[in-house]
């Protein structure tokens, strides 16, 4: 991609209105545009870190048995009566009134929808256990969204809702659902803890919070930190194996780990004092398991083996994408920019032709471009005329892995520069090396 032919609105100045780093970041670096207060535009460069990030999380829910669905956005009011939210779930919820005064709302959640599906096609144990997902835009009135995608109030989740027989196999269902979240948070270069959490609305008796420590993240969290050195599930993980699923989750729950509302003084008081993590943490990702919350009400049963009626018994599972885009920028970045994890970057290599104009820059760069694209990598090509210190300087607040710099001296010694973003370690690299380097052919 040539940056001439983007649409990159860098902004210079730190914009006022943003009071943590990645908000001021995604608004300079041109990934999002505020709206409305907590609503938000997603610029060419932010729409490409979203969907990769949707992307890993769609691999590992996919990995875990997950079946992917798409729900409305606009749902009718009928359901959540049915279920008693309606009324309970307050002023968060935007309720909307269609043409012929029938009452609709923005999804903040689907609890409801999706049992309604469920309750109109199945109707045996036998066809469990399933898993239905979707990623799909919520709102919610939040009473002060801010710090940008992190609280905003339309906001993207993924939201995953199993249903079982019987407690055992939500429990597994559960399981599989925790250890698809520690496998999703690493792919992204995050390290999140899982914390005893409250249930709120959503309601059920059993919950984990998926928690990046930050210092701007909004919840204070407790926890061990032998958390920060437990084995990740690698991909060969058997999610079909419920035992070792839940010996996985046994590891990850038995150190103590609580958010504010859970957190248990006695407790901690056990936790060595030189193992005590007390800090401040984001919420990525939240799982509940609620039983027949959802399923008595709104009459979502199936014959079990016994030929009797049960009502399933359910779970839920949400990420907020948006925000871990901004978790992310919080966990890596410096003070030039963001410092992008790879596997969310929304381009590999920034390709920087110093001198356009020059037929030699530009022949080089068009070649270079050519034979990274062609290994694979998705490469902004800087082939605009602004001064060096501004493309430098572009390159890294937008924070892309890898720089690949090109100038004429440079090519007379059949060389180009190699800066690693993270590192800051510079190199000299013989322009032929370029496909190898990257990963590609000779
Ligand atoms: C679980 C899936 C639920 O809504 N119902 C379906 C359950 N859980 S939750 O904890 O309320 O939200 C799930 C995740 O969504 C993200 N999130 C937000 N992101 C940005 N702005 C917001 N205002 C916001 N509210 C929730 C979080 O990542 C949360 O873990």
């Amino acid at each position: 991609m040539r940056l001439s032919q983007y649409f990159l609105p860098i902004l210079k100045e730190n914009p006022r209105e943003a009071e943590i780093v990645s908000h001021r970041l995604m608004l300079r670096a041109g990934m999002i545009r505020q709206q409305a207060a907590g609503s938000f535009s997603w610029l060419p460069l932010g729409k490409r870190v979203l969907d990769k990030i949707c992307n890993i999380i769609r691999e590992e829910q996919n990995r875990a048995g997950a079946l992917e669905i798409l729900m409305p956005t606009i749902q009718s009011a009928d359901l959540w009566i049915e279920s008693g939210r309606y009324n309970d779930y307050g002023a968060e919820m935007l309720r909307i009134e269609d043409r012929h005064e029938r009452a609709m709302l923005f999804g903040p959640t689907n609890e409801e929808m999706v049992t309604d599906i469920f309750r109109a096609y199945v109707k045996s144990y036998k066809d469990l256990p399933l898993n239905l997902y979707h990623i799909q835009w919520k709102f919610r009135d939040e009473v002060r969204p801010r710090f940008g995608v992190m609280r905003s109030r339309e906001f993207l989740m993924k939201d995953a809702y199993s249903f079982d027989l019987d407690y055992e196999g939500a429990r597994a269902a559960y399981n599989r659902m925790f250890v698809a979240y520690l496998r999703t948070f690493t792919r992204m270069g995050l390290q999140a803890i899982p914390m005893r959490a409250d249930t709120g609305p959503i309601g059920g008796d059993l919950s984990h919070e998926f928690i990046i420590l930050a210092d701007t993240g909004e919840s204070q969290v407790f926890c061990h930190s032998d958390f920060l050195a437990l084995p990740i599930p690698d991909a060969a993980t058997d999610f079909g194996d419920d035992d070792a699923i839940a010996g996985i989750v046994k590891r990850w729950t038995t150190p103590y780990a609580a958010t504010d509302e859970m957190h248990d003084e006695a407790a901690w008081q056990d936790v060595p004092d030189a193992k005590r993590l007390s800090a401040r943490g984001i919420e990525v990702g939240h799982i509940f398991h609620f039983g027949d919350k959802y399923s008595k009400p709104l009459g979502a049963s199936v014959t079990g083996p016994d030929g009797k009626e049960h009502d399933v018994s359910m779970g839920s599972y949400g990420i907020g994408p948006s925000r871990l885009i901004a978790a992310i920028i919080e966990a890596s970045h410096d003070e030039n920019g963001i410092v992008w994890p790879e596997s969310v970057a929304p381009f590999d290599v920034a390709l920087i032709n110093m001198k356009p104009g020059d037929a030699d820059c530009d022949r080089v760069c068009a070649e270079i471009e050519t034979v990274l694209t062609a290994s694979g990598k998705d490469v902004l090509h800087d082939d605009t005329d602004q001064r060096a210190g501004a493309k430098f300087a572009t390159a890294d607040l937008i924070g892309l892995p890898w720089q690949v710099v090109v100038g004429p001296r440079g090519i007379a010694a059949g060389e180009v520069e190699l800066k690693n973003r993270k590192s800051g370690a510079r190199e000299t690299i013989a322009i032929a090396d370029i496909a190898k380097r990257f990963g590609g052919g000779a």
